[in-house]
């Protein structure tokens, strides 16, 4: 740990302050304690942010009924611990529900901190952690949710997240360096051709890229000055990643990531995440939590001294980046039924409601992934999730299974885009509820309006943007508006997020619409952009 974090406390802010009392880590060994105690005898600090490291979130919202963010790497899940999963959240009967997340994840909701250790204890059995989940920790890394499925992905990411997430945490025993980072941290990989991670919204990403021995390539001049050959010669084109970093949300600035000028091959992405954690621990901003994610100590230093500091953790020269990405596609959604490399078997997405689920939803998953497929499932970062594996004979009945009726393969093409974040209902950042409105609204929508191809729709109930506003083709961020001299609920809308080949950020267009006055808005801004007409029969 660095002079900044042990010597100068007075300039650390207050979250700085209790991290260097105890380490967030230390409370896993309180568990036992804890749900003896009760929520309500804990120590405050303890409870609304330490346990945050274990992934249990108190809820101000639902006192007493905890949240828990477990870790997905690649968003994978086996069908095991989707029934564990189930089993948790069933015995909090109405309170007890499930999301997937932005970030290829799951969160549990209605824990009753009582019931933490025998959670625990049942996690472990069937390989899950919720270890370093939140507050300043590596998050859920993203993979490619087709990693190994896909005839065209150029690199199986799956390996190597998993490799990454059991250095972050120490194999999910939690690992006390990383557990001091200045700020949360995002890490992405894909493999595919169409980004399907969204890359240039984390703080470290890679992207696929072959690296061209000089000579035989199109290099750019600036990058071979500082090129090394990556096999001393033996070939001329190899796979790999160019590196992205500090792209980041926040309330107070979004960015994408900005080119490392570097490219790794696949057997030194572990290592240069571990570099790059540790450039952001030792010297990242602890004094102003609104300015410390990785971007800031980017703008401090210029990126040319930010690799340099790189490198040396790394303890050797990072490669120029190669000329070229190989992302080429547009972003698929994995909604559907889709062919895989493997003769004879298919991988099924199907839809989630703004990736609401409840404990019969998890059970029937699994059921479906065991009978109809190979007992494993797989999450997206648009809140869906693909039963891989499923053969061509078994294809036809899993298709006129009863869940298929409630997580359609086919959605309507609104619907099919819809994401929200978790808003009011849960969220105490939230400037408006979310999930159910966008549902409400997306209801309405359909209705009135021809469609002919998806309209990516986020919400998020606030400027923290978890729900990615910006690289929607309409991103809806929760805010206060004024009506007839009255707050009310309303929000922000952006516009023009592209996401896949040549990603880039939306911008906000309009502000401060009420919440009551938006479906209008919604309806025209879809008809005058995306080629939707009115319905015949619907007059407004
Ligand atoms: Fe987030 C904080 C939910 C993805 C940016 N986010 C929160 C908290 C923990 C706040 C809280 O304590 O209530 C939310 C928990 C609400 C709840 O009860 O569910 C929360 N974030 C989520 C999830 C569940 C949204 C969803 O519905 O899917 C996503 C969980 C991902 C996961 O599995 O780990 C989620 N959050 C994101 C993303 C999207 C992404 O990672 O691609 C972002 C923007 C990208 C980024 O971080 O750069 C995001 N969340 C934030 C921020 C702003 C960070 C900042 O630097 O200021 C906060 C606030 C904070 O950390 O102080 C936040
Ligand atoms: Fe909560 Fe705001 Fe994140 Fe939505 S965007 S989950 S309201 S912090």
């Amino acid at each position: 740990m660095t002079d900044k974090v042990s010597t100068s406390t007075a300039s650390l802010n207050k979250f700085e302050k209790f991290k260097a009392e105890k380490d967030g880590l230390a409370v896993k060994a309180e568990i036992e304690k804890f749900a003896s105690l009760g929520w309500e005898a804990m120590d405050e600090t303890d409870r609304d942010h330490r346990l945050k490291w274990m992934g249990v979130f108190f809820r101000p919202v639902t006192p007493g009924k905890f949240m828990m963010r477990l870790r997905m790497p690649n968003g994978i899940i086996t069908t095991d611990q989707m029934r564990v999963l189930a089993e948790v959240i069933q015995r909090y009967g109405d309170d007890g529900s499930a999301d997937i997340t932005t970030r290829q994840n799951i969160q549990l909701r209605g824990i009753r901190i009582e019931d933490l250790p025998d959670i625990f204890e049942k996690f472990h059995a069937v390989g899950l952690t919720s270890i370093q989940s939140g507050m300043d920790n590596v998050r859920n890394i993203t993979g490619d949710p087709v990693a190994g499925l896909d005839a065209e992905e150029l690199f199986d990411t799956r390996e190597l997240v998993q490799q990454i997430q059991d250095m972050v945490t120490n194999k999910g025993e939690g690992n006390p360096e990383f557990t001091n980072l200045p700020r949360k941290f995002n890490i992405a990989i894909t493999g595919g051709r169409d980004n399907s991670v969204h890359a240039e919204i984390n703080d470290l990403a890679f992207v696929p890229a072959f690296w061209e021995e000089k000579g035989s390539g199109d290099k750019g001049e600036g990058e071979q000055q500082t090129a090394q050959s990556p096999t001393s010669g033996s070939q001329s084109r190899q796979f790999g990643f160019n590196i992205l970093v500090g792209g980041f949300f926040s309330a107070k600035r979004c960015e994408a990531a900005i080119p490392l000028n570097a490219w790794v091959p696949p057997e030194d992405v572990v290592a240069v995440c571990r570099a790059v954690l540790e450039v952001f621990r030792d010297n990242g901003s602890r004094a102003n939590r609104l300015k410390s994610r990785l971007m800031w100590l980017i703008d401090e230093w210029g990126i040319e001294k930010f690799r340099n500091e790189v490198e040396s953790k790394l303890g050797k020269p990072l490669l120029g980046a190669a000329a070229k990405d190989e992302i080429d596609w547009e972003k698929r959604d994995h909604i559907g039924v889709y062919k895989q490399k493997q003769p004879g078997l298919n991988y099924v997405g199907l839809h989630v409601p703004v990736g609401r689920l409840y404990a019969e939803d998890l059970f029937e998953m699994a059921r479906l992934a065991e009978v109809y497929g190979s007992g494993e499932i797989r999450l997206t970062v648009e809140e869906n999730f693909i039963i891989p594996d499923v053969s061509d004979s078994r294809l036809e009945t899993l298709l006129t299974e009863p869940l298929l009726e409630k997580f359609s393969v086919n959605p309507a093409p609104l619907t099919r885009a819809l994401v929200s974040c978790t808003g009011a209902q849960f969220c105490n950042f939230a400037l408006i509820e979310t999930k159910n409105r966008a549902l409400a609204m997306i209801k309405e929508l359909e209705k009135e309006l021809e469609v002919t191809h998806p309209v990516r729709i986020h919400w998020t109930g606030c400027p923290n943007s978890c729900g990615q506003p910006q690289v929607a083709d309409i991103g809806l961020m929760g805010t206060k508006a004024r009506k007839n001299g009255k707050a009310v609920e309303g929000v922000d809308i952006y516009m023009g997020g592209k996401v896949g080949k040549d990603a880039h950020l939306g911008s906000c267009v309009a502000k401060g619409i009420p919440c009551e006055d938006l479906l209008p808005v919604l309806r025209e801004l879809i008809i005058e952009h995306f080629d939707a007409r009115l319905r015949e029969a619907v007059t407004v």
